[in-house]
């Protein structure tokens, strides 16, 4: 015993100095980490023999057991008797689980939460109220619609899940980027997937809506009016799941120490601000970089550029409830803020990549109805049924003790009666295996008094048992008109560029006409430049308007917590002979402000600078990638870096001209000095486009006009500065 019990604090303390290994491990270590690690430690403490499962040193999986002749040396039939092959093949044969249903994409990170506005008067979950708290979670961010190898930059929906290890257990809030859903009710969500999922004859299209199904079901659903709008407007584009909110989309309740309830929408907003990729680098970026959010989010954690976002509540007084045109039960309704306020209490950081993506990012396992004393569900349609759904889709996926994977399990205590199941991996002591029991000192009764332990809110429910839901429910336009008029025009424009797109693949006329007309119920315009472009009966008219507009819908109306440059890639262009003095000014520059920066040039190797002899082969710098290997659009701005020799060459380079001219097209800065800025003027060569005419005036060309002041790293960082694309 006491050998175990040293075994147990010697892998601890292996654990605690192997992190000392690596600053980065130490300073993100919390204690969901520390609770995860002997489960790798023991991997590590292999030395890197190789081993069978069962532990027996082997010196050989290269070969297969075999007959051999020695006189020929010819081999005969492989030995099925070979347990060490066997063992490999059968493992091998079952590495694969089934997929996620829907989000099946996705990637995740450590990180924490911490609290700055305590909420007693509404809650009583400690981590509402304790400032001092640093409670670990794990997020993962996701597609809905793709497979598990479907590209990032698809439009659809994000998932964005958080699990909160809590003293008090796990706290799962399972959201999306967009606040509002397509269906009402639960019972409709196996057809709303089916419908948005490839369709069923030919498994087509992968991770695409642009599709017959998808448009017919909406149709005949107009519940989903409003959410299929945000799915067409930049929020279906995210330029990084750094970069987007998350919403926790149904109402849930809070409960104060006095069993008061109040009702509850959870919202996150990133510091980095809200911004969206333009369709057409969306396109290109699926085949250029299908990775590019997974790489995005991974390498802004590796360099220190820890994702941050405000976590903010709306609150509804039960007695409320009924104020509104539309119910707070229903999740395809936002709470407008000019109604009911965000309040931001708490912050969330992420800092931490995964060790391994199976073992975290596939198995971790959200559940709506995991929550915590202090927090509680509502009679919201959707939620009820998430609330069975995500419980029994974990089963399926993972196994009944699924909850027992080191990603899913909680930091604080567990103990109960579950047993047995497969795969179980918890060894309870004791002669009793159900409860109440002889041998508990406390008895049951007492138990419920626990102010600490999770009471279900006493709510009276009187009514008929009926398939229906509540009256408001019926009302379906309103809101879609709200959030369309409460977008700025660039943003308008996308989404009826985004509907055209759409509508295009399907090519069933009914679809495409039938929908074309239905916008019609939300802005004529909207409905007729549609219905034009994709071959639809042009509306006459269309549903009143209300004309109302609400704050914080379009995405150019969110707080900006930090502007910021941050963790943004500038491609800096160079050739043979480009300005050394120039370009390192401009990359410290930029690096001050926390910008990324890359070299390209016409080829990834040493490129010379002016007055360096390039025979010397010193001198030179290298360059990150060549102009052919990476894309403008993998870039948020590109640098031209000024030099006679170095502009000659770039201008005679298609694909150079072609990268200034694409970030052209999707409204990125450019940013150009002395000689280069004759390039930009011969490569975006454009009526009304005002490029800068003196190529010594060290003045900026971006693609919002000319900014003077590059020698002042303010006024290039400012000029640089991303803003919301325009158009596309
Ligand atoms: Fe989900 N959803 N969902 N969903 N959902 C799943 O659970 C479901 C809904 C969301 O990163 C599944 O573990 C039903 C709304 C996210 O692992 C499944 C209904 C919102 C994720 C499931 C909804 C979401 C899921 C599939 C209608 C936004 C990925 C795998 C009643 C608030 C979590 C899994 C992760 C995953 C069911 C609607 C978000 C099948 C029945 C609304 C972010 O259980």
């Amino acid at each position: 015993m006491a050998g175990t019990l040293q075994r147990l604090q010697e892998s601890l303390n292996e654990a605690r100095v192997a992190a000392t290994h690596k600053v980065n491990e130490v300073a993100t270590m919390n204690e969901k980490i520390v609770e995860m690690w002997p489960s790798r430690a023991s991997v590590e403490k292999s030395g890197n023999r190789l081993t069978t499962d069962s532990g027996t040193k082997v010196h050989d999986v290269d070969h297969w057991l075999k007959v051999v002749d020695p006189s020929t040396g010819h081999h005969g039939p492989s030995l099925v008797e070979d347990q060490i092959a066997r063992e490999r093949i059968h493992r091998f044969d079952h590495e694969r689980i089934p997929e996620r249903v829907v989000h099946a994409r996705g990637a995740g990170a450590h990180g924490h939460f911490k609290l700055h506005t305590p909420i007693p008067e509404f809650s009583s979950a400690p981590i509402l109220n304790d400032t001092t708290r640093s409670t670990p979670v794990f997020v993962r961010f996701s597609t809905v619609a793709g497979s598990r190898g479907s590209a990032d930059t698809v439009r659809d929906v994000r998932g964005f899940a958080v699990k909160f290890y809590t003293e008090e257990g796990n706290w799962d809030i399972v959201g999306n980027n967009i606040p509002v859903f397509f269906i009402q009710d639960a019972i409709k969500f196996p057809d709303f997937v089916h419908a948005a999922k490839p369709e069923p004859h030919n498994e087509v299209p992968q991770g695409q809506t642009a599709h017959n199904n998808f448009w017919d079901f909406l149709y005949l659903h107009s519940e989903s009016t409003h959410m299929s709008l945000w799915a067409m407007s930049d929020r279906g584009i995210p330029r990084s799941f750094r970069m987007m909110q998350g919403f926790g989309v149904n109402t849930y309740s809070l409960i104060n120490a006095q069993g008061e309830r109040t009702f509850v929408k959870f919202v996150w907003t990133p510091e980095l601000g809200v911004h969206s990729l333009v369709w057409d680098e969306a396109l290109k970026l699926g085949g250029q970089d299908p990775d590019f959010h997974r790489k995005d989010l991974y390498e802004a954690i590796e360099n220190g550029h820890y994702p941050k976002w405000q976590f903010g509540i709306q609150i509804v007084a039960e007695k409320d409830q009924d104020k509104f045109e539309f119910d707070i039960l229903d999740a395809t309704k936002v709470w407008p803020e000019d109604l009911v306020p965000v309040n931001y209490i708490g912050e969330l950081v992420l800092n931490r990549n995964v060790d391994e993506f199976f073992a975290e990012t596939e198995q971790v396992a959200f559940c709506t109805s995991h929550v915590v004393p202090g927090i509680g569900f509502s009679d919201d349609p959707l939620l009820q049924g998430r609330n069975f759904s995500y419980f029994d889709t974990q089963i399926t996926r993972l196994g009944t003790n699924w909850e027992q994977l080191p990603i899913n399990r909680p930091v604080c205590p567990v103990m109960n009666f579950n047993r047995d199941g497969a795969l179980n991996h918890r060894i309870h002591k004791g002669k009793v295996n159900y409860w109440p029991n002889r041998l508990e000192a406390v008895p049951p009764a007492s138990l419920k008094q626990e102010i600490d332990s999770y009471q279900e809110y006493a709510a009276k429910i009187v009514g008929l048992k009926l398939r229906v839901n509540g009256t408001k429910f019926r009302e379906h336009i309103s809101q879609a008109q709200l959030f369309y008029n409460s977008l700025a025009k660039h943003e308008k424009k996308h989404v009826g560029a985004a509907l055209a797109f759409e509508l295009s693949h399907c090519d069933e006329p009914i679809v495409y006409k039938r929908m074309s007309e239905r916008l019609a119920d939300i802005d004529l315009t909207l409905a007729q430049n549609v219905a034009r472009m994709v071959g639809g009966d042009i509306p006459k008219e269309g549903r009143q308007n209300h004309g109302r507009k609400a704050p914080g819908l379009s995405q150019t109306d969110l707080p900006a917590f930090k502007p910021s440059i941050e963790t943004r890639r500038v491609a800096m262009i160079i050739a043979d002979g480009f300005d050394m003095g120039i370009f390192t000014a401009v990359r410290t520059a930029l690096k001050a402000e926390g910008a990324t920066t890359w070299v390209i040039a016409p080829r990834r190797g040493m490129i010379f600078p002016s007055g360096i002899n390039p025979e010397s082969g010193t001198g030179g710098l290298m360059a990150d990638h060549h102009l052919e290997g990476q894309r403008s659009t993998m870039f948020d701005a590109i640098f031209v870096c000024p030099g006679a020799q170095s502009t000659l060459t770039l201008r005679e380079n298609g694909r150079a001209v072609h990268w200034v001219r694409e970030a052209f097209g999707h409204l990125k800065p450019i940013g150009a000095l002395g000689d280069a800025v004759s390039f930009l003027q011969q490569a975006v060569v454009l009526p009304g486009v005002d490029l800068a005419a003196d190529p010594n005036s060290h003045e900026v060309v971006t693609s919002y006009g000319v900014v003077t002041g590059w020698k002042s790293s303010v006024g290039v960082l400012r000029s640089l500065r991303i803003e919301p694309s325009t158009s596309a």
